[in-house]
């Protein structure tokens, strides 16, 4: 267990927790709520690991205030969740059902009773099934569903919600839905799904400007980012590093940040149209980084269909989810934002980092991850570091509140400062839940002046 205090941090630094709709929230039928692409690919046999779905969750949507309470306890500054499109609009256009909205009204006002800011992410992966079957992220159309769906959550949200998040790792989206299937909606187009990746993003540009109308709050965008390590030392894997960090790390954020897309990564051109730059690169207030672990590369052998190969990274503690525990990842990352985007990088806020553990109760009912803690000790170090060599890091939110329905894996990896029985939804918070809280409890009472 570290016992070192941790480092300080400058006053208004952003202590927050995250999550997304159909991670926690069940009531996959209450409130008028539409089908999404998890709800059609997690009812379908064979795709989740334990076959479970997200029908109920952490059941937060009937527990939420429980678990506001959580986060009140915690002394967090903020609360990163998502709005479930399928919920405000259930066929994915058209006006807003009102129950809806009107959940994310009660969340957003017990926030505030709380004095945590509500942070929203409007699209975390739970497209509208009827946009799926139009074509979803493969159809420009659904741009700009996105856009007028970001405005109806705006025009009733736009005076509580302290920051947006457009989008959630659209990479992620991108690869694992489209790309491989390992996601929902499952398609297999591999490096077909660059439409994809164009489209989240146009979607982005058009919804900054709705939420710009609405709103007076700023914007952000979540990115998961992976420094690349280059593994090998001949000129051939140099170039399948860089082709990796074009993908992984580029891709969404050199358009976002006014480069347009990297050289070798868009696929079809036709797909861009004139102006689309323009839309995508609409300024952003705050960059969100979401980080898990570094990736290494070297040159894919003879007859890859990759232009790479990942190769696991020795050396490091490693997770239930067998990701490397490596802190120093994280500081390399925002040196490398910094270095490869220098005055064009906004602030940064880290919107999610955390890792998964088998956690579980011991015989008095309690639950000791002191790996987590160690986690998040050395990762909130490494944002220190940043912030000494003057990188403008300006929040840290924890991945996640709870243990939740972590996507293929259903119930099998626990990501949660608090623990969860999926029998009786029982929420017990995790030993560091107490030790987070009282490094936040200090941080916010003594900041760095
Ligand atoms: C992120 N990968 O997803 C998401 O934003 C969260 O919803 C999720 O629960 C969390 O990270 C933990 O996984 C990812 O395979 C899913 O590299 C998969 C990958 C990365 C991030």
């Amino acid at each position: 267990m570290p016992t070192a205090p941790l480092p300080q941090f400058p006053a208004g630094f952003r202590w927050g927790v995250s999550t997304s709709a159909y991670q926690i929230e069940g009531a996959a039928e209450a409130g008028g709520r539409g089908t999404s692409i998890w709800d059609t690919f997690a009812r379908s046999p064979g795709r989740i690991a334990d076959g479970s779905t997200g029908d109920v969750a952490c059941d937060h949507y009937h527990r939420y205030r429980e678990d506001i309470a959580l986060l009140a306890g915690l002394g967090v500054t903020a609360y990163r969740f998502s709005v479930a499109w399928p919920r405000v609009q259930p066929t994915g256009t058209g006006p807003a059902h009102p129950d809806g909205l009107d959940f994310y009204d009660r969340l957003v006002d017990e926030l505030l009773a709380h004095d945590v800011d509500p942070v929203a992410t409007l699209y975390h992966w739970d497209l509208p099934q009827p946009l799926e079957d139009a074509g979803g992220w493969l159809a420009r159309d659904t741009a700009a569903r996105f856009a007028a769906y970001a405005d109806l959550v705006a025009a009733r949200l736009g005076d509580r919600v302290r920051l947006w998040i457009t989008l959630n790792e659209p990479f992620v989206h991108m690869s694992l839905g489209y790309g491989t299937g390992l996601h929902a909606p499952g398609r297999t187009l591999l490096f077909d799904a660059f439409p994809v990746a164009h489209h989240q993003l146009l979607g982005h540009g058009l919804a900054v400007a709705a939420l710009r109308a609405r709103s007076g709050s700023p914007v952000a965008i979540a990115n998961n980012y992976s420094p690349v390590r280059t593994i090998g030392e001949t000129d051939a894997d140099r170039a399948a590093a860089a082709a990796y960090e074009a993908l992984h790390n580029r891709l969404f954020t050199d358009p976002l940040l006014g480069r347009g897309y990297p050289e070798g990564t868009i696929g079809d051109p036709s797909v861009v149209h004139d102006r689309d730059l323009a839309v995508i690169a609409a300024p952003i207030d705050v960059l969100g980084v979401n980080y898990y672990n570094p990736t290494g590369v070297r040159a894919p052998r003879e007859g890859s269909p990759l232009p790479f190969e990942l190769v696991p990274l020795g050396g490091y503690p490693r997770t239930a989810f067998d990701w490397p525990v490596a802190p120093d990842g994280l500081h390399e990352l925002l040196g490398w934002l910094h270095r490869t985007y220098g005055d064009a990088l906004p602030p940064v806020e880290i919107t999610e980092s955390g890792c998964a553990y088998d956690d579980a109760p011991d015989a008095d009912g309690r639950v000791h991850d002191p790996e987590r803690i160690a986690y998040l000790d050395g990762h909130l170090r490494a944002v220190r570091a940043a912030l000494h060599e003057g990188i403008d890091v300006r929040g840290y939110f924890v991945w996640s509140l709870l243990d939740n329905w972590e996507w293929a894996e259903g119930f099998t990896k626990r990501f949660g400062l608090v623990h969860v029985d999926y029998a009786t939804r029982t929420r017990t918070p995790k030993s560091s839940y107490a030790w987070l809280r009282d490094v936040v409890t200090a941080a916010r009472r003594k900041p760095e002046r």
